[in-house]
């Protein structure tokens, strides 16, 4: 007998968004996936990506038992053995080479999962290596940086306060197809309408004229890596015309002077051709922005990854500080979220660090533990002691993600044991001994640690698994519980530890830190309301009683920041520009990183990695639209179809990332299908943020010639 279709009330667990759906199961299988028109937060809103986990759960490709390599084959077994010889690898590693010679890749979807969220920092943690990486050295350690220093605490990062500011300034993000990144808000094609629609501005500073560039009041066509100098620009303008206001912070802010010091070298005259924005503009720009009865200046992606990210975001915090748009309504908040992991980890003396030790051919800054993944490679092939000979990846790709790919690639084909947690057998997983694919999405409980900390509104929500799991599969959080209590725990003990560990729950760590919270909520609070909880907007007036420096002021020009300005950033200002052209990256609406292009509803239809090039740059090496072109750099090079466009700047061509699954030895239907190439075997792993050593990936001197293959 079959059972009529139930409805599931779920929280989409791809991006930030935290989009509310409701799923229509039948059976074990997903009907539909709509927007949940009661979810507080989201009201409806989805993305095309919203029935992807669907076609996760039933993808045939996605694997459902461990796997052991044996040579270039694979076979399945037993989580026993596959768990009892991860570990002794691991464990066999760290006696002949030190503790160090075993590294940890995570990746972005870590973010996401409730499970990895509770366990994999302590299961690090407990392997006290100096070898961690992870997605954020390609991501957002500029901003992680610039919260260390300024405010004392990494995760002190505010978020806009989109839905009641006059004037959204958004510098190196595309929210209406990204959904907004270190900004929660479902639907931002609604609320940037509703910006203009009460008679406010949205102006864009991108590259590109993007979607929302393309939705905004106005577009500023920005020359890749050089926001830091428009910035300075723009400070100097405001400082000039003493237009600054310190607003609810005044009093607790030091070092106004060597910021003004500053950027008084850099008026916009001095960066107008180095940018590609007339000194006119930037004025304009600067006055306006300082005028506005309320005004948020928010960067992302395209303004961390480029040479001079962490001071370009560091800038950028500081034109909010000095324009008193630091906890305004309005301006840029800090969340009340129900589990305070920022408020936690403070509590326990973990505020973050930089540079206690170095890693890779660069000697790159470790930050809060980790070091940049630009390194990882360089740290393979080191021959000392203490170097990588292991490396234990949880949900990354690294070889799609990380910044010349393809030498890591070859990297990590050198080394001794690779335990992979991933679902799937793609370009990095396909180098491990072992792959422990955890159970999916829809068969897990859904709570956004981390993302709520950064949503627009306070909210919390807690969702139940929609599916159960097949016999069988094991969550993220037991596979890591596993591998710990094998490889921590002393012999005659290690039966029990593995069984006390399954106990520690994340649902169980979750409704603890609920009632630590300054809601004092609790898991049966959370049930009892599946479409989740309001807990109001964004207050002001938070950020003074979170700073955490030594003297607790906000320090808005930290002296290395200062130092690398006046070293490496003044004299860019009047560097003419040569001719050749510079890369960029995009995102697309219907991928997510490398890991989607599995789900045929999302990937179908024409070639989607192509390379944007403006029509005065395609007419003198004769390309037009459907040519095929070579893209090279110091790095590597890569071949894929052009588009001709105005959409990108002159000088600037875009190429996507998380494609090029051509490589042998992957199960994935996309590689036989539209594999694409990889726009980090162009990226190089010299091309870094000079301060932080995160992966710089825009501004990238390229050459582009029309290739007959
Ligand atoms: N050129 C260029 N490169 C970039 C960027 C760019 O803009 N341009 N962006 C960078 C950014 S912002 C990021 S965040 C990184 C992302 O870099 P990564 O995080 O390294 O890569 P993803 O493509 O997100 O790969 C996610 C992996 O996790 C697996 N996975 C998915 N869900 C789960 C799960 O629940 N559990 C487990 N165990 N595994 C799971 C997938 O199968 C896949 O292997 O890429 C960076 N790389
Ligand atoms: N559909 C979809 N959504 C996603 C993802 C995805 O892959 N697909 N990835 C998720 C992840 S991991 C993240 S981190 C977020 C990122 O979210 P966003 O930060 O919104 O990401 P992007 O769309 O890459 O926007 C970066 C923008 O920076 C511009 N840019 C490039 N170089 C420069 C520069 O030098 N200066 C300035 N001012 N701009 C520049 C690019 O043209 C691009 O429009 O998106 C998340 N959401
Ligand atoms: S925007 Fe799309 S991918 Fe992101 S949470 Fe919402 S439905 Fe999911
Ligand atoms: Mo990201």
């Amino acid at each position: 007998m079959s059972r009529p279709p139930a409805t599931q009330v779920s929280t989409c667990p791809l991006c930030e968004a935290l989009c509310g759906v409701l799923v229509e199961v039948d059976g074990r299988r997903v009907r539909a996936v709509r927007g949940d028109p009661d979810d507080p937060f989201s009201r409806g809103h989805i993305c095309p990506k919203a029935a992807a986990p669907a076609d996760l759960h039933d993808d045939p490709d996605r694997l459902r038992t461990p796997l052991i390599r044996e040579g270039r084959a694979w076979r399945e077994a037993s989580w026993e053995e596959a768990l009892a010889k991860a570990a002794d690898g691991l464990a066999r590693v760290r006696r002949r080479h030190g503790r160090d010679a075993v590294a940890v890749y995570y990746g972005n979807p870590v973010a996401h999962n409730l499970g990895l969220m509770t366990h994999l920092l302590p299961f690090t943690r407990a392997l006290r290596t100096r070898n961690v990486y992870s997605a954020s050295s390609a991501d957002q350690l500029p901003q992680m940086l610039t919260a260390l220093r300024m405010f004392g605490h990494f995760g002190l990062i505010p978020v806009p306060d989109v839905d009641r500011t006059d004037f959204f300034l958004i510098f190196g993000a595309n929210p209406l197809v990204s959904n907004g990144s270190l900004m929660s808000a479902p639907g931002m094609r609604r609320r940037l309408a509703a910006v203009r629609a009460r008679g406010g501005r949205v102006v864009v500073v991108d590259p590109r004229r993007t979607d929302t560039a393309a939705a905004a009041d106005e577009h500023l066509a920005i020359r890749p890596g050089t926001d830091a100098l428009l910035l300075a620009a723009m400070l100097h303008v405001v400082c000039a015309d003493q237009r600054t206001t310190l607003g609810r912070l005044a009093g607790r802010v030091k070092r106004f002077e060597a910021l003004a010091e500053l950027v008084g070298e850099l008026p916009p005259e001095r960066v107008a051709q180095r940018t590609g924005i007339p000194a006119l503009a930037i004025r304009r720009l600067a006055t306006d922005f300082a005028a506005a009865r309320r005004a948020a200046g928010y960067g992302r992606v395209g303004l961390c990854t480029q040479r001079h990210g962490t001071l370009a975001v560091w800038l950028l915090q500081a034109l909010n500080l000095v324009t008193g748009r630091l906890d305004a309504e309005g301006g840029l908040l800090l969340t009340t979220p129900a589990v305070d992991g920022v408020g936690i980890l403070s509590r326990l003396g973990f505020r973050g660090a930089f540079g206690r030790w170095r890693g890779g051919a660069l000697r790159l800054p470790e930050f809060t533990g980790e070091l940049p993944v630009a390194a990882l490679a360089d740290e393979i092939k080191a021959s000392r002691h203490g170097a990588v000979r292991a490396l234990i990846t949880v949900a990354g790709n690294p070889v799609l993600s990380a910044p010349n790919g393809r030498r890591l690639d070859r990297a990590l084909g050198s080394l001794e044991h690779v335990v992979a947690v991933d679902p799937y057998l793609n370009e990095t997983t396909r180098h491990a001994h072992i792959l422990l694919p955890p159970a999916p999405p829809l068969a897990r409980p859904h709570y956004d640690l981390a993302l709520n900390v950064f949503a627009v509104r306070n909210v919390a929500k807690y969702a139940a698994p929609v599916l159960p799991r097949a016999p069988g599969e094991r969550h993220d959080w037991e596979i890591l519980a596993g591998l710990a209590g094998r490889l921590f725990a002393p012999g005659p003990l290690r039966a029990a530890a593995v069984r006390a560990l399954a106990r520690l729950t994340p649902d169980r760590i979750l409704d603890l830190l609920l009632r630590l919270g300054p809601h004092r909520l609790s898991l049966a609070r959370l049930r009892a309301a599946p479409h989740g909880l309001d807990l109001g907007p964004l207050q002001p007036g938070r950020i003074a009683g979170r700073v955490a420096t030594s003297d607790g002021l906000i320090d808005l020009a930290p002296e290395d920041f200062v130092r690398e300005a006046r070293t490496r950033l003044l004299d860019e200002a009047g560097r003419q520009t040569n001719g050749d052209l510079t890369l960029i990256g995009r995102r697309q609406v219907r991928s997510n990183n490398s890991w989607l292009h599995n789900s045929p509803r999302l990937v179908q239809g024409r070639d989607r990695c192509t390379l944007l090039v403006h029509p005065d740059d395609a007419a003198p090496r004769q390309l037009a639209t459907g040519d095929r072109a070579e893209v090279a750099s110091e790095a590597g090079s890569v071949t894929v179809p052009v588009e001709v466009t105005d959409t990108v700047r002159r000088g600037v061509v875009s190429l996507p990332h998380g494609w090029g699954h051509h490589r042998d030895g992957t199960r994935l239907r996309v590689a036989g299908q539209q594999p694409g190439a990889s726009a980090n075997d162009v990226t190089s792993e010299r091309h870094l943020d000079t301060l932080s050593g995160n992966a710089a990936f825009n501004g990238l001197p390229v050459t582009v010639r029309r290739s007959s293959r």
